[in-house]
C-alpha cells in the first residue's frame, strides 16, 4: 500500500496467489513488462527533448514507415523481457521473424507477444499513443518454439493488457479474473490500483470509426453508422457522437471508461489487396478482446467472436468490432441480416 493505494506490484503478487501452484515465474514476467512500460512512458513524455520523435527512415513487416520511437520501444521490450528466464520467444508487430531468447539466457513456458507503440502515427503531433500486450503458454517442448507456437486463438491467452501514455501514463491488466486499472505515479515511478473492476456499460451512444473510409464500407457497417447518423429522427431514436483518435489503445481506454463502440471493419479496399482487416490478431485485436469480453463487452469481426479465430499466420490482420455489448450485438446482427434468419454471435 502506497498513500491507501495498492501497488501493482502488490496486486499481481495477490493475484499470483489465486492461482493453484503458481510459482512467481508469470508475477515476474508482468512486472519486467511494466518496466518496459515505464521507460517506454518516460520516452513518450521527453519527446522531442530527447530527440526520439520523427521517422526511423526504415519500415515495419507491414509495410509502414516506423518511427524512431516504434524502433525504441520494441528494443525496450525486447532488453526488458529477454533475461530472466520467463520467455520462450516475443513476436512484436515491428518484427518480421519471431525472437527466441538469446542462448546465454534462460528460456521459460510463456510466449510474449506486443505492439510496443501501437498508434505511433500520433506521436509526432503530441497525441495519446499506447503499448499493446498479450501473453500465452508455450505449448509442448519450449526449448526452440517456431512462430506456429504462437498461433493459438485469443482464449487461450492468459494474461492481456495496454500502457496508455495520455495525460497521464495508465495501464490496464486482465488475467481472466475481471480488469483493473492503474495510474503511474511519476513521484515514486510506480503504478497505484486507480480503477478497480473496470465494467463496460452495455448501451452507448458512441462510435469510433474511420469516416473517411466510409465508400468502401460492406453494407451492414454502412447501415449501422447512417443509422446512428440518422439520430433520433431515425430507427434508433435517440442521437449519437463520434470519435476516431487512431489510437486504438486510446479508444479501447474512452470505451472502458464510459463505453462505446469502435470499428475497424472489413471493407472493399481491403479486400481488394487481399488483407483480412487494418488491425493484427495477436498484439492488438486479441488481447483488447481479451479486456473488452473481461468487462463484460462484446468482440467480433462482424462474422465471429474474435478471441475464437485459430490463427494461421503471425501478423494476420482481422476486422474489430468491440465494446458496448448491445451495439456489437446489433452490428454482427446486421452481418447475418439477410432479411432471412439473424443470428447472434455468443460472446463467450
Ligand atoms: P487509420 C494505429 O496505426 C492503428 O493500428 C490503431 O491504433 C488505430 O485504431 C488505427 O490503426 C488507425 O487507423 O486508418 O485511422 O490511421
Amino acid at each position: 500500500m502506497l498513500n491507501g493505494n495498492i501497488t501493482i506490484t502488490q496486486f499481481i503478487i495477490e493475484e499470483q496467489r489465486r492461482i493453484q501452484g503458481a510459482t512467481g515465474d508469470f508475477t515476474s514476467l508482468l512486472n519486467d513488462i511494466v518496466t518496459a512500460c515505464k521507460v517506454i512512458s518516460n520516452l513518450v513524455n521527453h519527446g522531442a527533448l530527447v530527440g526520439v520523435l520523427g521517422q526511423a527512415g526504415t519500415e515495419n513487416v507491414q509495410g509502414e514507415d516506423q518511427k524512431k520511437l516504434d524502433v525504441i520501444s520494441n528494443e525496450v521490450f525486447l532488453r526488458s523481457n529477454e533475461w530472466a528466464g520467463h520467455l520462450a520467444a516475443m513476436a512484436s508487430e515491428e518484427m518480421e521473424d519471431i525472437y527466441t531468447i538469446p542462448k546465454q539466457y534462460p528460456r521459460g513456458k510463456y510466449l510474449l507477444t506486443f505492439d510496443p507503440l501501437d498508434g505511433s502515427s500520433n506521436i509526432d503531433v503530441n497525441v495519446s499513443v499506447g503499448t499493446i500486450f498479450s501473453i500465452l503458454r508455450c505449448p509442448g517442448e519450449c526449448a526452440s518454439p517456431g512462430a506456429d507456437a504462437f498461433l493459438q486463438a485469443g482464449t487461450q491467452q492468459v494474461c492481456a493488457g495496454y500502457a496508455l501514455y495520455g495525460p497521464s501514463t495508465m495501464m490496464v491488466l486482465t488475467t481472466g479474473n475481471g480488469v483493473n486499472g492503474f495510474t503511474l505515479d511519476q513521484n515514486i515511478g510506480e503504478f497505484v490500483l486507480t480503477h478497480p473492476n473496470m465494467t463496460i456499460p452495455t448501451e452507448t451512444k458512441e462510435f469510433a470509426i474511420n469516416a473517411s473510409n466510409g465508400r468502401f464500407w460492406e453494407a451492414p457497417v454502412k447501415r449501422y453508422v447512417d443509422e446512428c447518423l440518422a439520430g433520433s429522427e431515425g430507427p434508433r431514436k435517440k442521437d449519437f457522437n463520434m470519435r476516431w483518435i487512431a489510437s486504438m489503445v486510446a479508444e479501447v481506454h474512452r470505451i472502458l471508461t464510459r463505453g462505446g463502440i469502435f470499428m475497424y471493419p472489413l471493407d472493399e479496399k481491403m479486400k481488394a489487396k487481399g488483407l483480412g482487416g487494418k488491425l493484427r490478431l495477436m498484439y492488438e485485436a486479441n488481447p483488447m478482446s481479451f479486456i473488452i469480453e473481461q468487462a463484460g463487452g462484446m468482440s467480433t469481426t462482424g462474422r465471429e467472436r474474435i478471441m475464437a479465430i485459430k490463427p494461421d499466420d503471425l501478423h494476420q490482420r482481422v476486422p474489430v468490432i468491440l465494446g458496448s455489448k448491445a451495439e456489437v450485438e446489433r452490428v454482427t446482427a446486421y452481418h447475418f441480416d439477410d432479411g432471412q434468419d439473424t443470428r447472434r454471435v455468443s460472446a463467450a
